[in-house]
């Protein structure tokens, strides 16, 4: 059934949504085949096997017809000099989806299996991401990078779409801050 209209409360200071639903964490072991260097993503996997990223989601579950958010927060980091990054998904059906910038810096990288975009994400920057668009995050800086999806609740994640097809580009880290490069190379 669907639920009832409800407040959710956002803590701009903690990042944090009341009440809360179901939060994922993503270990650097979770993101094989993401990372162009393989040895140095193995390395880190079977190592600290840090936390790359987590995703707090509201309680608005992911049905047909329901709007779902969700706050994702990446850590700082890179491996072999590429950004810590989200894995990256298509939306199957294509739904169009909204981010919003919260806190550090970041990049959304979209690519559509021709074209790549690369927008950059501060905080109060809404990147839209239009239908057909594969999409991954990245953080740019040196302190957590953290944005709020509001998506389609049945949009779903397709993460073969990006293993098979890649994003067009990858980031990686320069003086200036990103330093993007062609997916093959
Ligand atoms: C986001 C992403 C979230 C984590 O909520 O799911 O940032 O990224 P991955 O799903 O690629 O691991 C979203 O785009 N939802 O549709
Ligand atoms: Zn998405």
């Amino acid at each position: 059934p669907p639920i009832s209209p409800m407040a959710i409360a956002f803590d701009a200071e903690k990042l944090t949504l009341s009440p809360e639903g179901p939060t994922l964490t993503r270990r650097m072991s979770d993101l094989e085949g993401l990372f162009r260097d393989h040895d140095a993503w193995s390395a880190a996997a079977s190592g600290d096997d840090p936390i790359v990223y987590t995703v707090v989601s509201s309680p608005v579950p992911e049905v047909e017809r329901e709007l779902p958010q969700s706050i994702t927060t990446i850590m700082p980091g890179d491996t072999a000099g590429e950004l810590w990054m989200t894995k990256g998904h298509q939306h199957p059906d294509h739904q169009g989806e909204i981010y919003l910038a919260l806190h550090g810096r970041g990049g959304l990288l979209m690519f559509d299996g021709e074209r790549t975009e690369w927008l950059d994400m501060l905080p109060g920057t809404i990147g839209y991401i239009p239908p057909g668009w594969a999409h991954r995050s990245v953080n740019t800086g040196d302190e957590p990078y953290s944005f709020l999806a509001v998506y389609p609740g049945g949009a779903g994640h397709d993460y073969g779409w990006v293993l098979e097809r890649g994003m067009g580009s990858r980031a990686f880290r320069a003086e200036s801050g990103v330093d993007l490069r062609p997916y093959a190379e």
